[in-house]
């Protein structure tokens, strides 16, 4: 834990224009917006590095230079938007988010992080404040992974968690190579990409959960992300003809897949490894054909888990069953990739405390909770003192979906918060 101490001015706040940073959220989600069929409403699909995350990249960097900041995009594409200080030499306080979008998304995922983070700016400029250290606004790239198959990517590449080739190699699913968009879309940047050290780290996120409306908070303190495993398994079996196929002679890479469903399902169930979540995003059988038994199904296995060793365990159970399958099926055989892999990671108890003690300033009740998705500033923790702030969302938090929502109030508390507590550690 950084033994960064809080010096606050005393009772140093600062707010926001609410309906000013609503409007960029509403204006932002029209770029990649989509008819949802399944629930009847406009989703947002702004996957990274597509034509779509490109325009809206150029939306965030217009309002970025309209707010006066000095943009610069490191060599992933990640953008900084960088507001000086009375003392330039200090290390900055760095605070962002990303605004790509898995393709089910509503307008706040990320996205409030960022653009909060810019009215931020706006509201210090608003209110003729300097700030002795820097402020930096961050945009990081492919935090959802959802295309080239790793999570937080721009920002582990930065801190030095993954290596720039490692991203630069990664492909989605039609071939496409991750180093080659960013250079067609035109966000291959000139800055190294291992970050400076910041100051401090603060982000700001919707929760995705239900947890703070349960509990009725607006804002919460978050303590850390739980540990995240994502795996691709690919099992090929053989095709033959649905009706003259005895099932002895069958080699059924779909029925594998769906015992795989099923499997880790269980796992979670049994309470064998705590609040394990597990989920199969991904999951294709082919040829597809109603009269092939399936030769070749893929899936990904997304694992959840606050504690890192009940992670190994619900790891090392999954490996032994997947050893299993070709004994049920010979002929079987089974690849396993790794996509993703991080550990459960706290965030620093004095940036907790420097957000609790700027939420009581205003006049929020807090509480603290963990976070159950990944986030950029998980990663930002290896070269940072970092924590979150939580706005709640509505409808039990749901995300990843475009039913995802939270009010402008509740926004703009999130983000009076934000404001707060980065105008308090950039006067330090
Ligand atoms: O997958 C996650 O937890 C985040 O949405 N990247
Ligand atoms: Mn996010
Ligand atoms: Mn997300």
């Amino acid at each position: 834990m950084s033994d960064l101490r809080t010096r606050a001015a005393a009772g140093q706040t600062l707010t926001v224009d609410g309906t000013r940073l609503w409007d960029t959220l509403m204006e932002l989600a029209k770029i990649g917006a989509y008819h949802d069929a399944g629930t009847g409403l406009v989703g947002v699909n702004r996957q990274s590095l597509t034509d779509e995350d490109a325009a809206g990249r150029r939306l965030v960097i217009g309002w970025m230079k309209a707010a006066g900041l000095e943009v610069t995009i490191d060599e992933i594409g990640n953008i900084f938007g960088r507001r000086t200080g009375t003392e330039p030499g200090l290390a900055p306080v760095l605070v962002g988010s990303h605004i790509d979008s898995v393709a089910t998304a509503g307008a706040f995922d990320g996205c409030l992080g960022v653009l909060g983070a810019l009215e931020v700016v706006r509201s210090l400029d608003d209110a003729g404040i300097s700030t002795a250290r820097p402020i930096v606004v961050a945009a990081w790239t492919e935090e959802e992974g959802v295309r080239f198959g790793t999570d937080m990517l721009g920002s582990a590449v930065a801190a030095g968690r993954l290596a720039l080739d490692y991203a630069y190699d990664l492909i989605d699913e039609e071939g496409t190579r991750f180093g080659d968009e960013l250079v067609r879309i035109g966000f291959q940047g000139p800055q190294p990409v291992r970050l400076d050290p910041p100051y401090a780290y603060v982000e700001c996120h919707i929760e995705q959960g239900p947890v703070l409306a349960r509990e009725g908070y607006e804002v919460g303190v978050v303590t850390g992300v739980q540990a995240i495993s994502w795996q691709k398994v690919t099992l090929h079996g053989r095709a033959a003809h649905a009706g003259t196929t005895p099932t002895e002679l069958r080699v059924d890479a779909g029925l594998a897949a769906a015992q795989i469903v099923v499997k880790v399902r269980e796992m979670v169930d049994s309470g064998r490894y705590g609040r394990l979540r597990a989920t199969v995003g991904h999951l294709t059988a082919s040829p597809g054909l109603p009269s092939v038994v399936p030769d070749r199904a893929e899936l990904t296995v997304d694992l959840r888990n606050p504690d890192d060793a009940r992670m190994a365990a619900a790891e090392a159970e999954l490996a032994a069953f997947l050893d299993l399958l070709p004994g049920a099926q010979p002929g079987l055989r089974v690849d396993v990739k790794r996509m993703a892999k991080t550990s459960a990671v706290p965030f620093d108890e004095s940036v907790q405390d420097a957000i609790a003690a700027a939420a009581a300033d205003l006049g929020h009740d807090t509480m603290r909770l963990m976070s159950g998705a990944g986030h950029d500033a998980q990663e930002m923790t290896a070269i940072a003192p970092t924590a979150m702030i939580f706005v709640r969302g509505e409808y039990d938090g749901i995300s990843h979906n475009p039913r995802e929502y939270s009010t402008l109030e509740a926004c703009a508390a999130g983000i009076d918060v934000l404001a707060t507590t980065v105008l308090r550690l950039a006067s330090q």
